[in-house]
């Protein structure tokens, strides 16, 4: 007897869309995925031709000031500079307490909404590392239905202030997974430059994945992403590095940016663009034209670059709205970045799927294959295409095998003009 059989599904691959097959499930595994399966199960769920897709990843989020939005005080100006600014004053309060009760809150609405997989940046710019410690404990807390990454961030820069290198340190020995940095936001740009070198000198001694939160803002000048680029080329963290936002690459003047695709053609880097918040937080000095204050992802997706898209905030100083719907990214990434072609369109869902999971390496744990741990969402979809234009509902979430979340989808029923009052 299965644990789980799922009933007629179409089921997404990377490559192609298999029409009504039956996935069965046993100890969170996935035992079978064929036509009619035999046999019975504990729980049969008919998916009725709907889209069985891996669950979505989200490759970018800050947890650790998840819905603070308005503690002490609302960002009146939507610059990322307020934002950093009311959370320095935000977290002089905070307590594991209340940051694992954030996360925590947080996760489960990501997971009801389909996401299994998540990456989160941790402020350790505070002496005590209360960010990153409870993220830690969150991230073990959790570990039975939600798989999380946790980035040691250095918000206020590794030379921002006489402890942080030493902070940054301390927070990978405590088990960081990945190390963070923020070049743009160090006091001079000798001190970026340096901060990026010292990023993969602490990677390589801690062995752990890079993940710079790189160039956000939309001076043309913040060139960090070429010392990245450098530093990657020379090094051999292949595609163990990532690098965030890089917004200013929408304002580079083509014959550098050309220059740059180049370089990191060269490369193995993965890209994060968030376009929900940085579509409202850049452009803020502008007139008219405004700039969109995202990166170049279409050229970047056309060149074979792995891009994904997160959420980054969800009701936090530098975002007041967000609900940790991955179809909102990838909705808000479509109409910014212009990506409306058909196999734009696709590969659109692929950044908050796949392209999210090769950042955060899962490796063999993500997909939906025989021998695979049993983690996969099932839309009220036919096709990506039909997910995006519909933000449709996640049905079903199912996580190392167990049913985690059932949602209903909400029934409208339509009376027309001439409909009496007994007809309702
Ligand atoms: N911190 C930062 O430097 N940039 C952001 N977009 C957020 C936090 C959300
Ligand atoms: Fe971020």
């Amino acid at each position: 007897m299965h644990d789980l059989l799922l009933r007629q599904c179409r089921l997404l691959q990377t490559d192609r869309t298999i029409a009504d097959v039956d996935i069965a499930i046993q100890q969170g595994v996935i035992t079978a995925i064929a036509p009619r399966i035999a046999g019975s199960a504990k729980i049969t769920l008919d998916i009725q031709q709907q889209l069985v897709s891996p669950p979505f990843v989200e490759s970018h989020i800050h947890l650790d000031s998840a819905l603070t939005a308005g503690q002490p005080r609302w960002n009146q100006s939507g610059t990322l500079f307020e934002g950093i600014e009311i959370w320095r004053e935000r977290k002089q309060s905070l307590s594991l307490e209340d940051v694992k009760q954030r996360a925590i809150a947080t996760l489960k609405q990501q997971a009801s909404q389909g996401v299994l997989f998540v990456r989160s940046h941790a402020d350790v710019s505070e002496p005590s590392l209360t960010a990153l410690q409870a993220l830690l404990e969150v991230r073990e807390a959790v570990k039975d239905w939600i798989t999380l990454q946790v980035v040691a961030f250095p918000q206020d820069g590794i030379y921002g202030s006489p402890n942080n290198e030493m902070l940054l340190e301390k927070a990978l020995e405590m088990g960081a997974d990945v190390v963070g940095g923020i070049p743009h936001y160090e006091l001079t740009r000798e001190d970026g430059v340096q901060s990026i070198h010292r990023i993969f000198a602490l990677a390589e001694k801690y062995d752990r994945l890079i993940d710079i939160h790189c160039d956000e803002i939309d001076d043309e000048q913040s060139r960090f992403l070429e010392v990245v680029a450098a530093c990657a080329i020379r090094s051999d963290m292949g595609c163990r590095i990532t690098a965030s936002h890089t917004t200013a690459f929408g304002s580079y003047n083509n014959a550098y940016a050309f220059k740059l695709l180049g370089f990191l053609r060269r490369t193995e880097i993965n890209f994060i663009a968030n376009p929900l918040i940085n579509i409202t937080l850049q452009g803020r000095t502008d007139t008219y034209p405004k700039r969109r204050g995202v990166t170049r992802v279409k050229e970047l997706w056309q060149q074979g670059m792995n891009v994904s898209f997160g959420h980054d905030c969800i009701q936090d100083p530098w975002y007041p709205l967000g609900t940790g719907n991955m179809l909102d990214v990838a909705s808000m990434g479509l109409h910014v970045c212009q990506m409306t072609g058909t196999a734009e369109m696709n590969a659109c869902y692929d950044m908050v799927t796949w392209n999210g999971a090769k950042t955060l390496h899962l490796d063999d744990r993500y997909g939906i294959g025989v021998g695979k741990p049993a983690n996969l969402i099932v839309l009220d979809a036919q096709d990506r295409y039909d997910a995006l234009r519909k933000r449709a509902i996640v049905r079903y979430v199912i996580s190392h095998g167990k049913l985690l979340v059932r949602t209903e989808c909400p029934q409208t029923n339509w009376y027309g003009p001439a409909a009496s009052f007994d007809d309702c």
